[in-house]
Parts: C-alpha cells; structure tokens; sequence
C-alpha cells in the first residue's frame, strides 16, 4: 500500500512533458508537432508527438527491406536474449511507464500496473516460445537415406498496428512476436498513445534491437497505415482494432500484386455473460460489474450484455443498481477512483449517443454518478439497460455500457444461437453451478475465450491465451503457443543422403 502510495505522488508530481518522433534511420518529417493531452484532464499537456510523413513512410519501408536479412540470420537465442533484456528494462522504469499509462492513456493505477506487468509478460513468454520453437532446425523421420529437416525464418518486414487501450501490453506483443521471429517491424501505434510507444521503442533498442530492424512510425491511417498495408514490401500485418479496420487492411492487402500477404487480426466483441438461476447473485454482479465497467469498459473482452434467468433477475438488476452506486469515476491518479475517462472526445460522442438512443429505447437501469475530480476529462458515466432483444443493440460498443436481457429456462438453446449470430466471437462469461449447463453453454457458444464463474476480462499471457473468431479475428491467440507460428515461413529440406547423391552430410541453413 505504500508503494502504491507513493507510485500516486509520483504520478502527480511529474509534471514531465514527454515527446515522440519518427524513428526512421536517415530520414525526417516534415510534418508540424501535435500537443498529448490527459484524457482525464484536457488542460494537462502531457507531451508532443510528430507524425511521420509519406516519404518517410517509403524511407522506413526501404530500411527495413534492408535491415531484414542480417537480424534474420541471428540465432533466435540472441534474438530472444535481446526480449528478456527489455522486459528488465521496462520493470527498471516501471514508474515512468505507470506515469504514462496514466497522463496519456487516462488508466487508473491498478490498470496501468497490470499494463507494464502485461509487457513484461509477453517479452519473456515469446522468448522462451522462440527458443523452443526456433532454436535449431526440427529433424522429420523418413525414410533411409534421406535426411528432412524444417527451418523456420522470418517473413520478411512487418507492420504492426496497435491500439490506444493496451498502448504498452499490446504494442510490445505485437512488436516483439514479430521480431524474435526474424522479421524487421514497422511500429505504427495509434494516434492517442504515441508516447507511451516511443518510450517502449526506445526501450528495445536500448536492450540491442538494431534502429533498422525496428522503425517507429507514428501518424493517421491514411498517411501511415494504408500506405503500409498497400505496400509490395509489406510481408505481414498484425492488428489490433476494430473489424471495420481490420477489413480494409485485408482489402489493401490483397489487391497488391505481391505476394500474398498475412494478416493476423484480433478486432472486437459483442460478449455475453450468461447466469442462471442456480450461480450467485452477489457474484455475478461482481463479475459483471468489473467485466463491463471497469477499465471504462475499454476492452475487446468487456462483457456487454448479462443474459439473466428470469427467476433471479429482479434480484441481480437491483443488486446491480446498488453496486453501481459505489462505483467512484474520476480522477486516474487518485487511488480511491475505479473508473477513470474514456480516451477522447470521439469516443464519449459516440457512447453519449449510445445512451441517448437507449434512453429513449430501453429501460435505464442505473447511470453511476460522476466524482467531482471528473470535471475536466472525457468522462462518461457508466450506465446499465434492460433491453429486450439483442436486435435492439448496433455492434460493439465500446465503453461502459452494460445491457441486460432476461430469459426463460426453456429458451437456453435461443440464447445461445442468438449470441452466435452476432458473428461476433472473443469472451464469454457463464455463471452456473450446473455442470450440464455450464457444458451446453461452453461448447455451444462461439468464442475463443470462456471463462466459468469468475469475471471475464484480464487474460494472462501463456495462462489464458488470448483471441477470438469470426468478426473478433483471424487467431492465432496472443499469449499462446501457437501465436510465433503465423510469423514465419517454413522450408522443408529434403537431401538423398546415398551414395546417389554424393553421400551429402546433412546442411544447416541458419542456426
Ligand atoms: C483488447 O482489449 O484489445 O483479457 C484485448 C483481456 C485483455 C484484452 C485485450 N487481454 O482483458
């Protein structure tokens, strides 16, 4: 507790102004400086960022094509050796990383600290999956006097775009999954969290990840990302956003007359809890409560609509009301706010519209009240709805917004269908102390990420690996054993190893 403590003092004491720019060896921008202000504060400058502009971006995507070869040829060892030192990096400087999440990304203290323990995380559980994985050449059984192997290399040079609402955790998976594979990465993070990536940047280059093999581009869409993903020189792309985005990335990809190119997309969710009467009231409306509004309901995996059994439903809904009256949202760096601001001005537009189209179409159920330190940020109060079909709802909505349906006993199949033609498929939450229920739920919903009697978000890397299908994504999961495999190629080396092919001792290409 003190040191918790004494993270807020510091946070509010640093009256640190951070700035980013493009990191491109031999290149510039030309392009003017953008001021970062604190999302739960607009007045608090938090730093300035300048965007790349195109010919940087073809700059960048020249260095990398050149950069690629050599960091490939590395042993993954040393490749993976480079991971675990920044995750060292990144706990020396977890205070000023905390102090970022924080001032540029509006997390509260709890978030922020899972966010750079996250990193940490994924630099280590890569590491040790690029070792296994990528360590020395697998030998294939076959038949006498043929020797098989299969070698794993890079693809070539990556572009990864990343999310502002995991603006550390997801950025480094992405970046440094690709790299510890032997690809060079394009960084383009999004626009709201281009500190919080720079410093990150920095980090691994700190730790021995060549300027050329990692590039940091930060800009809009158009300028950087589009022009990125319709580039020949592009081999893969990993996203993290919305479907609607991830789709026009697979439009751009696959209209170039290049090889074909791999995307590996995690996008959004419309996730289900569903309780029945037998699970506990006071625990589904913790897990509910903490699924669909904290973080400020700014996770691909928040839970969005509670399908409650009728005969327990009165009882949830009123319990539900009381706990969102405890609920503090407010200022991030006070210890005693649960919820801080959403991330900007567009994203509480459309949540207010949100709202106002439910008040008119739904049953309001509870609206939390703000805190007074909630004044001067993009803070949007979260709210709870009693609709009566799932028709009633448009696709994701991001923020804290929790819409409940009743149901009948009888009608378990329905729900579940109903939940599947959502298309939609990343989180589920089933509260249940019926193991035959809680079977029929689990293996009838679609989704990547089920989760039995406990809340539903707050995946842990290597633990609970993470990722969806359908509109949620293409997979593999993030945080699994299978993720590093959709980064590389692979050949197949098949030598005749009989005197009718010159008795050839076996070849190591690479390690
Ligand atoms: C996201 O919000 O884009 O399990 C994905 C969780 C997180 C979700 C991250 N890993 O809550």
């Amino acid at each position: 507790d003190n040191e918790l403590k004494a993270l807020a003092d510091a946070i509010a004491a640093s009256a640190q102004a951070w700035t980013a720019v493009p990191l491109v060896p031999g290149g510039k921008s030309g392009a003017a400086t953008i001021n970062v202000t604190d999302p739960a504060d607009r007045r608090r400058i938090v730093g300035t960022w300048q965007p790349a502009d195109a010919a940087l971006v073809d700059k960048a995507l020249a260095n990398a094509v050149a950069a690629q070869p050599e960091w490939d040829r590395l042993p993954a060892a040393g490749r993976a050796k480079i991971l675990e030192h920044t995750a060292d990096l990144l706990e020396a400087n977890r205070g000023e990383l905390i102090a970022l999440c924080v001032r540029e990304a509006g997390k509260t203290i709890p978030d922020a600290i899972a966010e750079v323990r996250e990193a940490v995380d994924f630099c280590r559980y890569y590491a040790a999956q690029a070792r296994k994985m990528l360590g020395h050449p697998e030998a294939l059984p076959g038949p006498t006097g043929e020797s098989n192997q299969l070698f794993l290399n890079g693809r070539g040079v990556f572009a990864a775009i990343s999310p502002w609402n995991f603006p550390l955790a997801i950025f480094m998976g992405q970046v440094v999954a690709a790299l510890v594979t032997g690809n060079a990465v394009i960084a383009k993070p999004a626009e709201q969290t281009n500190l919080i990536a720079y410093r990150a940047t920095q980090f691994l280059h700190e730790a021995g990840v060549p300027a050329g093999v990692l590039q940091f581009l930060p800009g809009d869409g158009a300028t950087v990302g589009a022009a990125l993903c319709k580039d020949s020189r592009i081999a893969g792309v990993v996203f993290t956003g919305s479907t609607e985005t991830a789709r026009a990335i697979n439009r751009a990809l696959a209209a170039r007359d290049a090889a074909i190119a791999v995307l590996i997309a995690e996008t959004g969710g419309q996730n289900a809890l569903i309780a029945d009467s037998s699970s506990l009231p006071e625990q589904v409306v913790k897990d509910a409560v903490s699924s669909a509004f904290y973080s400020a309901g700014q996770r691909c995996s928040c839970a969005r609509i509670l399908f409650v059994q009728e005969d327990i439903a009165d009882k949830v809904i009123a319990m539900l009301a009381g706990a969102m009256d405890e609920l503090t949202v407010g200022e991030p760096r006070l210890l005693s706010t649960d919820i801080g601001p959403v991330i900007d001005e567009d994203a509480k537009k459309i949540l207010d519209d949100h709202a106002a189209r439910m008040d008119r179409e739904a049953r309001s159920i509870k609206v939390a009240k703000l805190d007074a330190s909630a004044s001067h940020g993009t803070f949007f109060a979260p709210r709870a709805y009693e609709i009566s079909s799932l028709a009633q709802l448009p696709r994701e909505v991001f923020g804290p917004v929790l819409h409940v349906l009743r149901w009948k006993a009888s009608n378990l199949d329905k729900v579940i269908a109903d939940i599947n033609a959502t298309g939609y498929g990343l989180t589920l939450g089933v509260h249940s102390r019926i193991d035959t229920t809680i079977e029929q739920i689990a293996k009838g919903v679609k989704v990547g990420n089920c989760y039995v009697n406990r809340n539903q978000i707050g995946a842990v890397v290597g633990v609970q690996p993470f990722g969806g299908e359908g509109l949620s994504g293409t997979g593999p999961k993030a945080g699994g054993p299978h993720y590093l495999a959709r980064f590389v190629t692979e050949r197949t080396l098949t030598i005749n190893t009989t005197a009718a092919g010159g008795n050839a001792s076996l070849l190591t290409l690479g390690e």
